[in-house]
């Protein structure tokens, strides 16, 4: 059941929510994929929204037979690429509507924090520029357990000092919409209703949200 208690903090996505990097996670696995004969199309790309590194590796393998040595030098690898697909990203990448969001809620007191499963998650908010506006930054080394587990947004409250009730995650994943359910908070859906529709409320962009409807 839906607490009635007034949100008082909104958790953060990053990637499909403040800007769109599944385009360089895309195109680093698909080089790596290709280097190691892989087959790995745009549609396989779709499954690793919000899913860890390893888990996406592991996604891509479908049960191959490979080394623990190996699989840590390949997603070396992809990450060397991803990296160096970032050194372009600045404020120009913020998805539409995401500046207005922050201060919006930064204005109605509303604290943020940011809940992303990727390791590379503070180089992208810097490069985005949008650091400052954030009082807790969770990130892929935060926990063990990724999403669709609740632990790095339950982390995420524990940071800020909040009961999960009084939580509000935005994401645009199917496992990240589970792990903000499984830890209790309220959540908005970013996308499609196939995708997101679980969440308490779903928007097509973040440009769409309306605060006052939700808080
Ligand atoms: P990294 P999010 C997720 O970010 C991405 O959506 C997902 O595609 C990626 O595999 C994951 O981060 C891990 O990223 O390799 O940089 O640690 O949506 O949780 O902000
Ligand atoms: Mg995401």
């Amino acid at each position: 059941m839906i607490s009635k208690k007034k949100i008082e903090a909104f958790i953060f996505d990053l990637d499909g929510v403040l800007t769109d990097t599944a385009e360089y996670h895309y195109l680093a696995w698909k080089r790596l994929a290709d280097e190691e004969g892989l087959p790995f199309s745009r549609k396989d790309n779709e499954q690793l929204r919000g899913v860890s590194r390893r888990a996406s590796l592991d996604l891509i393998l479908k049960g191959r037979n490979v080394s623990e040595k190996k699989i840590q030098e390949m997603m070396d690898r992809k990450n060397g690429y991803y990296r160096s697909y970032l050194e372009t990203v600045s404020e120009k990448d913020l998805l539409s509507g995401a500046v207005e969001l922050l201060d919006r809620l930064k204005k109605k007191g509303i604290r943020l924090a940011l809940a992303s499963a990727s390791k590379n998650a503070p180089t992208v908010i810097d490069k985005l520029g949008i650091v400052g506006y954030f009082e807790v930054i969770a990130d892929g080394n935060s926990v063990e357990k990724t999403k669709p587990a609740p632990d790095l947004f339950l982390y995420a409250a524990e940071q800020l000092n909040l009961e999960p009730q009084v939580c509000l995650v935005i994401e645009d994943a199917e496992a990240g919409i589970a792990a903000a359910q499984a830890a209790g908070m309220h959540t908005i859906g970013i996308g499609p209703v196939e995708r997101v529709g679980a969440a308490d409320f779903v928007y097509p962009s973040v440009a769409e949200i309306k605060v006052e409807e939700i808080i």
